[in-house]
């Protein structure tokens, strides 16, 4: 028998429920969400991706990815070991304080031509559902003075492999069994080196190449050429190899770096919808959101930021992107659809509060708004759906391809009613934090692992409330005899 006990401190009373509020995460509590009728549900968040926030903290959000790189390629503490130098060229590593470490490299030049070549690295990765696998590799350089021009190169060794015979193969027996069979010839290779002219202060640059999915092992080589201005010398630091985004494949700016051999999964946060008491019928989804500069220049797209549901054939409501979805699912209803690639742009630019904006949408049984910054962008008609088991509440992405968002989110809130026209404009104008009056004050002071809500047997905490004005302390002592049984003894 588990015995989980929680302690919270509740000021004053959260109104939720007079207001329908179901969700709200403010990234402010250490994890803490409102969630159903005025109980806190702890998500676990990622130190490292807490930045500042539309109003206190906010959580930043990549796509998943490797750096395929050695430690010591990826931010050179070490010497010069994963670097071969071109002809003529003088290796070092010198000390110099970055953000990747205390060494960076430098290579004085003499001529143009190869820099530095790195010792391949071996890859095998999937991309499912697409035809490429997309590579990028990036670099942070700078030199000792204006006026030269530099290459960044990713190429595959296994090119000249027997990659092509294979799949022509594999094509040649799948039509013989079957003539009708749908088959695709070998992808050529595409390869976008990126050229930058470095100042004497870091800046990013990167290439990339693009490989037939059905490659298996990639070895990988990045390369550094100086096309004009030598004699120079020039310093290298940051550097990442990683695979582009999977699904949108539009996803190919680098990511922030991290460590060679370091990891990171997708950076959303899940909860099971049905803890908030989410009915779909109509409802209030909305957020703040800031996109992140692409650090080899521009900004980068947003897209899927907020979604219920479970996939492509059950309800579902999501928002950011080129599509923002909402009631039955999109296979089976033609409506439901809102088109958000003009929103999407709009992020991209400063606006009022800078940077940051104001994404919501809105929906009864006949028809759903999406709001920008308190504008409505457009309506569509819907059929209105309900979430099946398993349905999830995800931050920071969408269930559909496993789309990940990129950029800052904060001050998420879900309704479980469609607020009026006139209070959205109101809520996207707030100097303060929303809803102000009935910002969850819950405070965590000890959560037992094994604690969570449960409403399958309809809302087991909703007896547990604090009245208007009141200062209590709860102190909940929930016995777990079965996953779908908890029961509470309550004491103010
Ligand atoms: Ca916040």
């Amino acid at each position: 028998m588990v015995v989980a006990v929680l302690v919270l401190t509740v000021r004053p009373l959260l109104a939720a429920s007079a207001t329908d509020l179901i969700f709200y995460q403010d990234f402010d509590h250490r994890g803490l969400a409102l969630c159903g009728s005025g109980w806190g549900s702890e998500q676990a968040l990622s130190p490292e991706n807490l930045v500042p926030g539309r109003f206190g903290k906010a959580y930043r959000f990549e796509r998943p990815r490797t750096n395929f790189l050695s430690p010591n390629q990826s931010s050179v503490e070490a010497g010069v070991e994963g670097f071969t130098a071109g002809e003529g060229v003088k290796l070092s590593s010198v000390r110099e304080k970055t953000t990747f470490g205390k060494q960076v490299l430098t290579a004085e030049v003499t001529n143009p031509g190869v820099v530095w070549t790195l010792t391949p690295a071996k890859v095998t990765v999937e991309s499912r559902y697409r035809p490429a696998k997309v590579f990028l590799f990036s670099a942070y350089l700078r030199a000792d003075r204006p006026g030269m021009k530099v290459r960044l190169r990713l190429a595959d060794q296994n090119e000249s492999g027997d990659w092509r015979a294979r799949i022509e193969s594999a094509n040649k027996a799948a039509t013989d069994k079957d003539p009708k069979a749908k088959v695709q010839p070998p992808m050529d290779t595409v390869t976008a080196p990126g050229e930058v002219m470095p100042g004497t202060g870091w800046q990013r640059v990167a290439a990339r190449l693009e490989v037939d999915a059905r490659r298996a092992e990639q070895a990988l080589v990045g390369t550094l050429e100086v096309v004009d201005g030598a004699p120079a010398t020039v310093f290298s630091d940051g550097l990442q190899l990683e695979q582009a985004c999977v699904y949108p494949l539009s996803n190919t700016d680098p990511t922030f770096w991290i460590p060679g051999g370091a990891k990171r999964g997708p950076a959303w946060i899940d909860l099971i919808a049905r803890e908030t008491g989410f009915s779909g019928e109509r409802g209030t989804l909305g957020c703040w959101v800031r996109p992140l500069p692409d650090q080899c220049g521009g900004t980068r797209m947003m897209n899927a930021v907020l979604a219920i549901g479970t996939g492509w054939f059950s309800p579902l409501w999501q928002i950011g992107g080129h599509q923002w979805y909402v009631g039955e699912g999109p296979t089976k209803q033609e409506r439901g659809k809102l088109y958000g690639g003009g929103a999407e742009k709009s992020l991209l630019e400063t606006g009022q509060w800078d940077g940051w904006h104001h994404l919501v949408l809105a929906w009864d049984e006949k028809e759903a708004v999406g709001y920008l910054d308190g504008k409505s962008f457009g309506k569509t008609p819907l059929a209105p759906g309900k979430p099946v088991a398993g349905t999830i509440l995800r931050l920071g992405g969408s269930f559909l391809e496993g789309t990940p968002m990129t950029g800052d989110l904060d001050e998420v809130f879900l309704y479980s009613r469609r607020l009026p026209e006139d209070e959205i404009p109101r809520a996207a104008c707030r100097r303060t934090k929303f809803p102000p009056s009935r910002t969850p004050r819950l405070r965590c002071r000890q959560i037992c692992p094994g604690f969570s809500c449960d409403d399958r047997h309809g809302r087991p905490f909703s007896a547990v409330r604090a009245k208007p004005g009141y200062r209590l302390s709860l102190c909940l002592t929930a016995r777990r005899r079965r996953r779908s049984s908890l029961r509470l003894a309550c004491r103010t």
